[in-house]
């Protein structure tokens, strides 16, 4: 977490006590925003038990709902590339702290729109957007052929009460869209925009049923002529509206954007978000949105399946504006956003600094992905850092660490930085399992800490989580 999040933090929580000039008032208002102030963390990638791409997150009654693409591999015996996208159905998921997630299940198969060819496994990313207290769910799939034999990607719309569905898909596609990656903007004015993309992006305003466009596509002119652009997404502050999107630059995607006064443009390119994955996931594709006072980017990487870029996770980390309005560019990171509670579960794998020698992250059973990751250090010196772990303001004195020493090794966890002050000495007894070892610690002081875990030993030590105790 930057000091940039903290004083977001402290943000969220003084706009809450806005409005209480008296001290008892005041002192109520700590205990009560205290109380109903759930604090906002996530560690990447943040769903964990499935293929998730093309995050769209929006916000319905005070809560984040992400509703992804779901990858997964192509089935046998039904004549699918093996080597391609392979998209069945939807989920979507919800959560209030950006942690736990729900996942409130399938909301659409490529069975149930009629006019969706269910052989092509098509279900590409889509969007949801909430008017009037209906759902408008847009999803882009490979069309049945039409009188004259022609297929394609069409766009259609499924509509619901609550943002959980049921979805109710419409009988045809949107006429006059041929394309993938919808996304739809609503202005303050009420007016609706449906963008998507076929190698240049699209606009069209969409009727107020928003089931049928009301003006002609429309290409955005003015953006890089070379190199696939797909994956709108389009938002306003500040009375910039910005239209990102990813961008084949040079080998990969990367994500760009480009700022306008009016929600059809004409729009001027400003820079980049996110340059291309260095370990070449080919595509990138995100959605930015607010949420209780902080900007959030969510987009994808390929964490569970390093081996075949078609099968991607998604991920959050902040977003943070100029003061002229331009996009700071965004590191992708594994530590996510937000504080780390010491007496939760702290996944050292997804850290935010390692020693240039001696420590590695693996899967802890490549065959088994989903089952996570491991930490390896196999140096004397060795370290892992992770950043932000909130000790409140409770006295810790105990540790929990599930850990693998086959020769036996020593660690220490120190605070700040790898010389910083002691916490811990912690010797791990020779063992081929993981052990849960428990540990006295030298008292904590209330607050936030950068904690770095240093190998002593010569032998190596594996970790899979800590977790600290009162
Ligand atoms: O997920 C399938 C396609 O890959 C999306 O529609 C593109 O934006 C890219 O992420």
């Amino acid at each position: 977490m930057t000091n940039k999040e903290h004083a977001s933090c402290h943000r969220q929580k003084l706009a809450i006590l806005d409005f209480k000039p008296h001290l008892v008032c005041l002192i109520l208002a700590i205990i009560i925003s205290d109380a109903l102030f759930t604090p906002l963390a996530a560690q990447n990638p943040i769903i964990r038990d499935q293929f998730t791409a093309d995050p769209s997150a929006r916000v319905f009654n005070n809560k984040v709902y992400v509703f992804p693409s779901h990858d997964i591999r192509a089935p046998q015996g039904k004549n699918l590339r093996k080597d391609w996208f392979c998209m069945e159905d939807y989920h979507v998921f919800s959560s209030e702290n950006l942690s736990d997630w729900t996942d409130h299940g399938v909301i659409l198969s490529q069975y149930d729109p009629a006019w969706v060819d269910s052989a092509t496994y098509s279900m590409w990313a889509p969007d949801c957007v909430e008017r009037d207290g209906k759902y408008y769910f847009y999803f882009p799939a490979n069309t049945r052929a039409d009188q004259n034999g022609r297929r394609g990607f069409g766009i259609g719309v499924a509509v619901a009460e609550r943002p959980q569905g049921p979805y109710l898909p419409q009988a045809e596609a949107i006429r006059g869209v041929h394309g993938i990656d919808p996304n739809v903007f609503i202005d303050k004015d009420g007016q609706a925009y449906l963008y998507w993309s076929q190698q240049h992006i699209f606009v069209a305003r969409l009727k107020e049923n928003m089931l049928e466009l009301d003006s002609e596509p429309y290409i955005i002119p003015n953006l890089p002529d070379k190199g696939l652009k797909e994956g709108p997404w389009v938002f306003e502050r500040e009375g910039i509206y910005y239209l990102t999107f990813p961008h084949v630059e040079n080998k990969t995607e990367r994500l760009e954007y480009a700022v306008g006064k009016h929600p059809m443009g004409p729009f001027t390119m400003k820079g980049v978000i996110m340059d291309e994955s260095p370990v070449a996931c080919w595509t990138n594709h995100h959605s930015i949105l607010e949420y209780r006072g902080q900007w959030y980017l969510f987009y994808h990487h390929n964490d569970y399946s390093p081996d075949f870029d078609k099968n991607r996770s998604i991920r959050i980390d902040s977003l943070f504006f100029k003061a002229d309005g331009s996009i700071q560019k965004v590191n992708p990171s594994l530590r996510g956003v937000g504080l780390s509670p010491a007496n939760t579960t702290i996944q050292l794998d997804r850290y935010s600094a390692l020693s240039p020698e001696g420590a590695e992250i693996s899967f802890i059973d490549k065959s088994r992905p989903f089952e996570g990751w491991k930490t390896r250090l196999n140096k004397p010196g060795a370290w892992v850092q992770y950043n932000a772990i909130d000790f409140g303001n409770k006295k810790t004195k105990s540790l929990q660490i599930r850990a693998q020493a086959q020769q036996g090794g020593s660690l220490e966890l120190r605070l700040n930085s790898p010389e910083g002050p002691l916490l811990a000495s912690l010797a791990l007894q020779a063992g081929s399992d993981w052990e849960n070892y428990s540990f006295k610690i030298k008292k904590t002081r209330p607050g936030i800490v950068n904690l770095f875990v240093l190998l002593r030993s010569e032998s190596e030590v594996e970790i899979d989580w800590l977790k600290f105790q009162p």
